[in-house]
């Protein structure tokens, strides 16, 4: 298969629904909501729609089904992303090649515009929940909600801030990235299958898939990063070469438990070898 035509096609997709959602930008608080849609339009890979889109294609679904879960991950992705660039955590200028959100509107504007799109994703999935499969849809939210707090995505982000610089523990770098990256991965596969149907050993099979291929992902990510001495780095703690061969093994195995699902899986196992392949 194309992956790149099916990302752009995912993509294509989830925008026209966050346009949907999103305040216009002239809407007042004009400020606000045009930081909002700063670093949502344009985006980036958009990656955990797509997961979303081939979580559901993978159990048979139609991709759109997990529209609403496709919409509302990448709004809590973009939302960690603009709070992650603040002064007071990584204190980025740049995000994607353009000024980050703080730079163009000021720290409290972008704080309060991160607050605005978390809110705003589970608002969407409250309102999709009204109108088809509801349990199935509060279910995904759940998920959402547990990989955004404070033991997966927030608490990941803590303990990423007050990182030990030299340690060797590599099972702490690894539970920073489960908890900071493949929480995300996991409610946008899981929640994205969940709306296309998919209901117990399906799921758990899906969830061992995505929690791999978002470790490999970090991993990847920490060998394309140019700071090498990043204290939550498997890179740093055991080396570019085996760091790779780790994130090569998570990816066979997120590919192995997607085996009794066959063809339709096709584009979740593109993806899980796109993460390690990368080269930006
Ligand atoms: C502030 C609660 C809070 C969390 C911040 C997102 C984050 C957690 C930190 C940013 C730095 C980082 C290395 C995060 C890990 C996840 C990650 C690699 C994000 C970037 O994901 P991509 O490459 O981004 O999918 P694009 O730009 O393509 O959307």
């Amino acid at each position: 298969m194309d992956l790149r035509a099916y990302l752009i096609e995912c993509a294509q997709r989830v925008d026209a629904e966050l346009e949907r959602w999103l305040p216009p930008a002239a809407e007042a608080p004009a400020n606000l909501h045009a930081a909002m849609r700063h670093l949502i339009f344009p985006g980036g890979k958009r990656l955990r729609p797509a997961l979303a889109f081939a979580g559901a294609e993978a159990i048979g679904a139609a991709p759109e089904r997990a529209l609403p879960v496709a919409a509302a991950v990448e709004l809590v992705h973009t939302y960690s992303l603009v709070h992650d660039d603040l002064p007071c955590m990584d204190d980025d200028d740049e995000r994607r090649g353009r000024p980050t959100v703080h730079v163009l509107y000021g720290e409290a504007v972008a704080v309060l515009a991160g607050d605005a799109l978390l809110a705003a994703a589970f608002e969407l999935l409250a309102e999709a929940s009204t109108r088809a499969e509801p349990a199935r849809t509060l279910a995904a939210l759940r998920d959402l909600a547990h990989a955004a707090g404070s033991r997966q995505l927030v608490g990941g982000q803590a303990d990423d801030l007050s990182f030990p610089r030299d340690t060797e523990d590599v099972a702490l770098v690894e539970s920073v990235h489960e908890r900071k990256t493949a929480a995300l991965f996991e409610a946008a596969v899981v929640g994205g299958a969940r709306l296309g149907g998919a209901d117990g050993d399906a799921l758990a099979r899906l969830r061992g898939f995505a929690r791999r291929v978002g470790i490999a992902f970090q991993i990847a990510d920490d060998a394309l990063d140019a700071d090498t001495e990043e204290a939550c780095s498997l890179v740093r703690v055991i080396g570019a070469s085996a760091s790779r061969e780790r994130a090569d093994r998570l990816v066979g195995e997120a590919i192995d438990a997607l085996e009794s699902f066959g063809a339709p899986a096709e584009p979740l196992r593109e993806i899980a070898r796109f993460t390690v392949g990368r080269t930006q």
